[in-house]
């Protein structure tokens, strides 16, 4: 501890193991210093606290740590600014602790940030347990690599009072949170900050927000499917009222997969900004969204197509569509001439309210092989299909006047055919 102004700093480089209750302890209070408080200690072992940082005045408290804190009984790092201080900031290596990893209490008027690069384990409490109170601005906490594990893996509640404020949670390819007692992340606010999940990694346990904005980002290479559903996390997303978003940046692979069943509570908008891959050389995947569509800049939806035998993998919407999606095709058998028609896009909302341009083929499903490919929107009683048929030859056939002598008269516009056959579907429903 110390008197005077500026910053009370503490460098160790080596090992610093207290047999009593804190290893490193700065406390300080408006009286005793204007500037913060910053630490950078390596090794650190003690009973209750491995770092006990209270900062009373002004400035910002800055705690690094490179190597391995362990309490015995309570918490590893403990962080605390008052409401004159400004900006909080812990990085971490490893923590081990039998209550909380990292507690961070921010009373300032700046933001908070947690970086952990190693593995952060309390056993009795949450692995990291953050508070933003009504002064401050944004809490980031960020898991670059190692783990983050307790009861609750975040605890983060972000209670500013500035609007805008927000919480994001980021957690890199390679990192993984856990909650052994069944949430991973709790995103709380008793202001309506918003929340934002980003993860690239792997998250064991629930994923709760609060009553904001919010969104989770999907940024994971694939995500498997089990017993027909897709994990997203390993647990479930609540994503609580507001108006939230769940947006996949990356690949979903949806085989035989329903979206639904992880999104319970709240308005959850779909963005895709990423792949929906259904193609995985076998037709008939059903992927399925009960939430309102937007295609997004980069949105991209692949199909496998056996038009020979009429079937096709297929995306249904039971919601809103909007923006534009980059269908794919995967011919299955390409070197069949035929005139079936499948659906590749189900819509089920208000009759024709899709656009016309929400699927379009991709530049290089339009032509492949001998053959010319067309995804038509169909107005539906319920809402809108999206059709693929071959309309003729492609570019590449025309320059074989052998081949399209023999197979151009194949080809007509089959658009009535499908009218005919979807009237024929809804009386033959209204029969049963
Ligand atoms: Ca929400
Ligand atoms: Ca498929």
């Amino acid at each position: 501890m110390m008197g005077g102004t500026g910053v009370l700093s503490i460098t160790t480089t080596g090992t610093v193991s207290s047999t009593g209750s804190i290893g490193i302890a700065a406390t300080t209070t408006l009286k005793a210093t204007d500037s913060g408080i910053t630490v950078n200690a390596n090794n650190v072992t003690a009973i209750s606290y491995g770092i006990f940082a209270r900062n009373g005045g002004t400035g910002a408290v800055s705690i690094t740590t490179t190597g391995d804190v362990n309490s015995r009984s309570r918490i590893g790092v403990y962080a605390r600014n008052g409401s004159p201080g400004s900006d909080l900031t812990v990085n971490v290596n490893n923590v081990t602790a039998n209550a909380n990893g990292i507690v961070a209490e921010h009373g300032g008027s700046g933001a908070a940030s947690i970086t952990t690069t190693g593995n952060v384990v309390g056993r009795t409490d949450p692995g990291i347990n953050a508070t933003n109170g009504s002064g401050t601005t944004d809490l980031t906490i960020a898991v670059s690599s190692g783990t983050v594990s307790g009861v609750t893996g975040i605890t983060a509640a972000n209670n500013s009072s500035n609007s805008g404020a927000t919480t994001t949670i980021t957690i890199s390819d390679g990192a993984s949170v856990t909650g052994t007692g069944g949430t991973a992340l709790n995103l709380s606010s008793t202001t309506g900050a918003s929340g934002t999940v980003n993860n690239a990694g792997s998250i064991t346990g629930n994923v709760t927000f609060a009553a904001g904005d919010d969104t989770f980002n999907h940024l994971k290479a694939s995500t498997p499917v089990v017993g027909g559903v897709l994990q997203i996390v390993d647990g479930s997303i609540d994503f609580g009222a507001g108006n939230n978003t769940f947006r996949n940046r990356s690949v979903l692979e949806g085989f035989a997969g329903t979206l639904p069943a992880f999104m319970t509570t709240g308005t959850v908008t779909f963005a895709n900004t990423g792949e929906i891959r259904l193609m995985n050389g076998t037709a008939g995947d059903v992927f399925a969204i009960s939430h309102n569509f937007v295609g997004e800049t980069g949105s991209r939806l692949t199909v496998d197509v056996d038009l020979p035998n009429g079937t096709a993998d297929r995306l249904q919407i039971t919601g809103t569509v909007s923006g534009t999606t980059e269908v794919t095709i995967n011919p299955l058998q390409p070197g069949i001439a035929t005139t079936n028609q499948v659906r590749i896009v189900e819509v089920i909302g208000v009759a024709g309210a899709a656009a016309t341009n929400a699927f379009e083929l991709a530049s290089g499903s339009e032509q492949i092989g001998l053959f010319a490919y067309e995804l038509d929107n169909i107005d539906t009683p319920t809402g809108d299909d999206f059709v693929l048929s071959r309309t003729g030859l492609s570019a590449q056939a025309a320059e074989l006047p052998a081949v399209s002598g023999a197979i151009s008269e194949t080809f007509q516009r089959n658009i009535p055919r499908y009218h005919e056959r979807l009237e024929g579907r809804a009386s033959s429903n209204n029969n049963e």
